[in-house]
């Protein structure tokens, strides 16, 4: 990889995965592009080019593609799962029309893709601890209807087209640098400065709901590590299962005890959300991408505990107006 366009960078992964890009690359060798204009201040505009781009608009798309040049584009532009069932026709136009035009533009440019789906690619029916990494897909969200077709997609394109478009299956991601999109596992992230800035939060979902999670380092690394992948040993290509760790909103909060004991943690379950939560895995089975690319996790509860706890402290002490002097 040497030059690289990223969707959807003013995001939750996207801000990060374009500070490692650019790290890696060279900063103006990755154009970041979102919908809207983050401000001079955000990472994706200050640290390289920005160019504003609607992934549901193809010609301004094959412009900002025939300008830079890409040879991997990382598709982020997307409405995720809470969003998505609040907007499911715009969550449908930008999820499935924008992967559409990525993959057209791809096909007639030759470069290769790298597009994320969920967990919520997965329903009630599917077998949800473990999930393996092929079974059953039935969502029940406009957003894991997305996702399931978008996988689809994707290889469809690989096969008829040739097209590199490769993928792994994020579940939460937890994360400190952009806020999360509205999505069922923003809790994961909310709790932090919640538990920074007040000492005490109040969850949206039960107690007990376990899900995936991953900290975003892991989840640029695996992003980095497919697309860097022999193909050659790639059997699935897109829609990898990754996980590194399985949490309850409890088990987060004991695990945020340990280090700020008068943290107090309370639940006002909002039904939507819940009942998303609830069709998703427990746990995925993640062998495919341990044994075709090398995956494995870095990060689990008490590790990113330590480092959110960290960095979410450096972070709000940084934002508080300093004392005038007397
Ligand atoms: P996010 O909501 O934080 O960011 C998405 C970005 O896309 C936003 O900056 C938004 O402005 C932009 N966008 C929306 N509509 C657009 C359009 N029409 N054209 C261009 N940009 C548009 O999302 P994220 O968490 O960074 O997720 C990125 C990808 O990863 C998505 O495909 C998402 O489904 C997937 N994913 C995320 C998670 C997670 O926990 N964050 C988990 C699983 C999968
Ligand atoms: C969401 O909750 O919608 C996302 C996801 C798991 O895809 N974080």
């Amino acid at each position: 990889m040497k030059r690289a366009l990223v969707t959807g960078a003013a995001g939750q992964i996207g801000t990060e995965l374009v500070m490692a890009l650019r790290e890696g690359l060279g900063d103006t060798a990755v154009l970041a592009t979102d919908l809207r204009d983050p401000g001079a201040e955000h990472p994706a505009v200050a640290g390289g080019p920005f160019r504003l781009l609607d992934c549901t608009d193809p010609d301004t798309l094959a412009l900002r593609v025939r300008e830079h040049r890409p040879d991997v584009v990382f598709h982020l532009a997307a409405l995720l799962s809470a969003v998505g069932e609040a907007r499911p026709q715009d969550a449908y136009r930008v999820n499935l029309g924008g992967l559409m035009n990525i993959l057209e533009a791809a096909r007639k440019e030759g470069f290769a893709v790298f597009t994320p789906s969920s967990i919520a690619a997965f329903g009630p029916g599917t077998p949800p601890d473990p999930t393996p990494q092929d079974t059953v897909q039935r969502p029940t969200t406009m957003y894991g209807v997305t996702k399931v077709a978008g996988e689809l997609l994707c290889d469809y394109y690989q096969l008829k087209f040739g097209v590199d478009a490769r993928g792994v299956r994020y579940p939460g991601l937890i994360s400190h640098t952009a806020p999360p999109g509205g999505g069922t596992t923003d809790w994961a992230v909310e709790i932090f400065w919640a538990a920074v800035r007040e000492g005490r939060y109040r969850c949206f979902l039960s107690h007990d709901v376990r899900l995936d999670m991953m900290y975003m380092p892991d989840a640029i690394r695996a992003a980095l590590e497919l697309m860097d992948a022999d193909p050659g040993r790639l059997k699935h290509r897109n829609a990898f299962n990754v996980t590194a760790m399985q949490v309850t909103p409890e088990q987060m909060a004991r695990a945020i005890q340990e280090r700020l004991p008068d943290f107090g943690m309370g639940y006002a379950v909002d039904p939507v959300r819940q009942a998303i939560a609830e069709s998703w895995p427990r746990r995925l089975d993640d062998s495919a991408a341990r044994e075709e690319w090398g995956w494995q996790p870095e990060f689990g509860l008490h590790e990113t505990v330590e480092d959110m706890l960290t960095q979410v402290t450096l972070a709000v002490e940084k934002s508080r107006p300093a004392h005038r002097a007397l």
